[in-house]
C-alpha cells in the first residue's frame, strides 16, 4: 500500500504504520504506538542536533553552561530523549542503549508493554562535534518473559526475530528508514511542519556497486583476506573491471544509507587487535542488517549472517560486512581465506 499518485499531502510516517496496523490481523495498536514516540523522538534530537552549535550540548559534560545548567554531550542528551518519550507509553518492558551500561527498566509507575526496544541514540560520536552526518539506530523485539520488567533475557535474541528496525539520520536532511522485514521505506522530515512524509518507498539495495567503504587507517593490522579483498577491490580485478570508489564518513548510520541507495559494501571487520572489530552486535549490527537484508542486501560478520548471530552479551560486538549481496558474498569469500 502507498499513497495514491496525485495525493497533494504525501503520506506521513503515522498514516504509513496506521494503514499496517490496519493489515495486520489482531494488531492492537501497540507497536503504532511506539513507532510514534520513536518518531517524536527523533523529531526532537533533529531539532537539537540542527541547533547543536547554539545550545551548549557539543563537547565533554562536566562543564556548567552560563545558567548555571550542566551541559549534555549531545549523546547523553539524545539518549535521554529517547528513554522519555518511550518509557510512559505501556509498549515497551524493557529498553537497552548503547549508552548505559545495563537494560533500562521501565519505571513501575508505568504499564510494562509486550516490545524491547533497544538503540545506539546518536551513532556516529567522532562526527557529533564536526557538524557531520549522524544518526539514531534502533531495533525492536517482542519480549520473550512473560510478564513484569523485562530482563536481559528480552534483549538478547537474534537479529532474525526482530519486529522492526529503522535508523534516523541527521544530514542534510532528516530522514527516518525503518522495515518490518517486508520492504524498506524511507521518510524526510519536512521542518516546518514537523512530520516525517514518506519519500522513499520501497528501498532496494542494487545487487552490486561500485564503492567500497572501509577505515584504511586500520590496514596494517587487517588479516590477510580482508587486505586481499580491499586491494582487489582497489585493482582492475575489481568486479566490473575497473577499481571500485572509495567512501567513508565515519558514521555507520551515514555510510549505511549511501549504501542501501547507492549499492557498495561497507566493511568493520575484525583485526589482530580486534578480531571481533568495533560495532556492536543488538544497536549497530543487526538492526542495519535486517534493514540491508529487507532491501534485497546482506550482512555478514564474514562466516556467518549477522542476523543468525546469537548474542550472548549487550555490547557484545560482531565484525560487519554489510551492503550489495554480491559485495558481501566477495568479502566472505576473501575472509574465508583466514580460517
Ligand atoms: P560510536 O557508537 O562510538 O559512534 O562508534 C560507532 C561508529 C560508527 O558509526 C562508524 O561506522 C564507526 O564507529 C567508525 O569507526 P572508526 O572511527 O574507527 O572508523
Ligand atoms: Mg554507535
Amino acid at each position: 500500500v502507498g499513497p495514491s499518485s496525485g495525493d497533494e499531502l504525501g503520506w506521513t510516517l503515522d498514516r504509513h504504520i496506521l494503514e499496517r496496523q490496519r493489515r495486520t490481523p489482531g494488531a492492537s495498536g501497540d507497536f503504532t504506538g511506539l513507532f510514534q514516540a520513536i518518531a517524536l523522538a527523533g523529531r526532537v534530537i533533529a531539532s537539537k542536533v540542527a541547533k547543536a552549535g547554539l545550545a551548549d550540548v557539543l563537547g565533554a559534560t562536566g562543564a556548567v553552561n552560563v545558567q548555571g545548567e550542566t551541559v549534555q554531550k549531545l549523546d547523553e542528551l539524545a539518549n535521554k530523549i529517547l528513554v522519555r518519550c518511550v518509557e510512559a507509553g505501556g509498549h515497551v518492558c524493557v529498553m537497552a542503549s548503547e549508552e548505559d551500561e545495563t537494560t533500562i527498566p521501565v519505571p513501575p509507575q508505568y504499564p510494562q508493554g509486550k516490545y524491547v526496544l533497544m538503540f545506539d541514540p546518536l551513532d556516529g560520536s567522532s562526527n557529533i562535534d564536526v557538524n557531520v552526518s549522524i544518526g539514531t539506530i534502533f531495533s525492536i523485539h517482542r519480549r520473550v518473559t512473560a510478564s513484569g520488567p523485562g530482563t536481559a533475557q528480552d534483549c538478547l535474541q537474534a537479529g532474525h526475530k526482530q519486529v522492526a528496525a529503522g535508523y534516523i539520520i541527521y544530514g542534510s536532511s532528516t530522514m527516518l528508514v525503518y522495515t518490518t522485514g517486508d520492504g524498506v521505506h524511507g521518510f524526510t522530515l519536512d521542518p516546518l511542519v514537523g512530520e516525517f512524509f514518506l519519500s522513499h518507498e520501497n528501498l532496494r539495495m542494487p545487487t552490486r556497486g561500485n564503492t567500497y567503504s572501509i577505515n584504511e587507517g586500520n590496514r596494517s593490522k587487517w588479516t590477510p583476506g580482508v587486505t586481499e579483498w580491499i586491494d582487489t577491490l582497489k585493482s582492475d580485478k575489481a568486479p566490473g573491471g575497473k577499481p571500485y570508489g572509495m567512501r567513508y564518513v565515519g558514521s555507520l548510520v551515514a555510510d549505511f544509507h549511501r549504501t542501501l541507495l547507492r549499492g557498495g559494501v561497507f566493511a568493520y571487520p575484525g583485526d589482530r587487535k580486534a578480531p571481533e572489530g568495533k560495532l556492536r552486535l543488538l544497536y549497530e549490527c543487526s538492526p542495519m542488517a535486517f534493514i540491508a537484508e529487507a532491501a534485497g542486501g546482506a550482512a555478514s560478520t564474514g562466516t556467518q549472517r549477522v542476523l543468525d548471530v546469537e548474542p550472548t552479551a549487550l555490547h557484545q560486538r560482531v565484525p560487519l560486512f554489510i551492503g550489495s549481496k554480491e559485495d558481501v558474498a566477495d568479502a566472505e569469500r576473501f575472509v574465508a581465506k583466514d580460517a
